[in-house]
């Protein structure tokens, strides 16, 4: 029972569940992971939130990754005021496009050419159609537990919300084009081979996600990407990068500067936007050139490229400068040793760890290779952790199967606060 008040909350979520499925209109806002009601936040400011019942809470969701700098961050709210004054969207190419797209590939020069859209799953989907047209193939290979956004291709063993709430394939896919989604375990470079060789002529793409952020934090292990970029050479098949969680958070140039490997296509979103809905898919020009109007591979977007959207990805990315990085990453290596510190002196299993800006941990007793492993995590005890610490102040992912985020807001003093209320919470979560 909490001893949070939560009557304001309640009020509003009742009268939301009349009007939205659930309440809500994403399915992990829920608290289908972790039961009970979610709170209704009212505001933000750097590391936190308060709700609508004014409970303050340290936020380590920062909406679900794109708060790299923290909530309202002076500099995103001066651009965006300042771009809206001239007008809110037009339908019509902007220089503001031009100005993130070069910031962007300033950082992944790998990259060099992108296109904009308004969510990560317009990103993933339309980067996967450009691969079924370059290739002339259908098949697409994706990892279980890992989550490309709700287009239905992706909608086959997937993470987050998915795998959260324990759903099946989605219903509403038709089964011939789910078929065309085959699935391997993450960090199973033997597996995945195997599979790929075998529809080898027929593979359009291999998507994953460089670091696993859908089922929990779980990284790649030495030479796993390696052996996927070496893969798709072998095959014929494009490698996809989705970097929408993992963009500019597990290192300031992403994948190909944390791995050293290169994809074929990267996706992004979240950090991209600052907030505001933006999400790209690029690569290199001669890939991209497909895409219409210059190639036949259709993609659309009435607010695809938005200014004010555009200006808050503008002055995220110029905020977020490698100094500015390095000190996010800092403040996660502490949180996350802290947290491991506490579970040790606590005798509990727990495994935690972090790449770049990119945190997460598991009741476990090792490291998750992939979901499949990740799945015997104590959940039931993660859910007595979460509002544990959620009466202490302090917001995680409502599910084992998130990743948790930092942000240049999180310093030294916020790292210190979490750790004192995490572990009264693993104290009262042991009880
Ligand atoms: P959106 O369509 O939600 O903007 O992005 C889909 C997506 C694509 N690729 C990756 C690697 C992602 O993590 C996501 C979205 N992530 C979830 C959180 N696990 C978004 C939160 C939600 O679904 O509400």
């Amino acid at each position: 029972m909490t001893s949070r008040r939560t009557q304001r909350s309640h009020e509003i979520m009742h009268r939301s569940r009349q009007l939205f499925p659930g309440g809500v209109n994403s399915p992990v806002r829920a608290f289908g992971g972790v039961g009970g009601e979610p709170f209704v936040v009212e505001r933000g400011k750097g590391a936190r939130i308060w709700d609508a019942d004014g409970n303050e809470y340290l936020d380590y969701v920062l909406s679900w990754g794109p708060l790299v700098l923290g909530h309202a961050p002076r500099p995103v709210l001066e651009a965006v005021d300042r771009v809206m004054q001239q007008g809110t969207s037009f339908g019509i190419p902007t220089g503001l496009e031009v100005q993130l797209a070069e910031r962007v590939i300033e950082r992944m020069p790998h990259l060099e050419m992108l296109r904009f859209v308004s969510s990560g799953t317009e990103a993933t989907m339309s980067a996967v159609r450009v691969a079924r047209a370059k290739t002339g193939r259908d098949f697409i290979l994706k990892f279980d537990g890992c989550y490309h956004g709700h287009a239905d291709s992706f909608l086959v063993r997937a993470g987050s919300g998915v795998a959260t709430l324990g759903l099946p394939n989605s219903p509403g896919v038709p089964a011939m084009l789910a078929a065309l989604t085959l699935t391997a375990p993450f960090n199973d470079l033997e597996a995945t081979r195997a599979i790929a060789r075998a529809q080898a002529p027929t593979l359009a793409a291999i998507i994953v996600e460089p670091v696993c952020g859908n089922c929990g934090y779980i990284p790649p292990e030495p030479g796993f990407l390696e052996g996927l970029r070496e893969l798709a050479d072998e095959t014929g098949a494009v490698l996809i990068f989705d970097e929408v969680m993992t963009g500019f958070r597990i290192a300031y140039g992403g994948a190909v500067e944390a791995f050293g490997v290169t994809p074929d296509l990267t996706t992004f979103g979240k950090v991209i936007g600052g907030g505001l809905p933006v999400a790209a898919y690029g690569g290199r020009a001669e890939i991209m050139k497909q895409v219409a109007p210059v190639g036949s591979v259709y993609q659309a977007g009435t607010l695809s490229g938005n200014p004010l959207a555009m200006a808050a990805g503008i002055a995220t990315l110029d905020a977020l400068t490698p100094s500015v990085h390095r000190g996010i990453v800092q403040q996660t290596e502490r949180l996350v040793a802290g947290l491991s510190a506490i579970a040790a002196q606590r005798g509990v299993p727990f495994t935690a760890g972090h790449t770049g800006s990119m945190w997460g941990f598991f009741f476990l007793g090792r490291n998750p290779r992939n979901y499949g492993e990740a799945k015997a995590a104590d959940v039931a005890l993660f859910r007595r952790f979460f509002h544990a610490a959620l009466d202490r102040g302090v917001y995680l992912a409502p599910s084992q199967f998130e990743a948790a985020f930092m942000s240049s807001a999180h310093g030294a003093h916020e790292v210190n606060e979490t750790l004192d209320r995490l572990d009264q919470a693993l104290a009262a979560a042991l009880a």
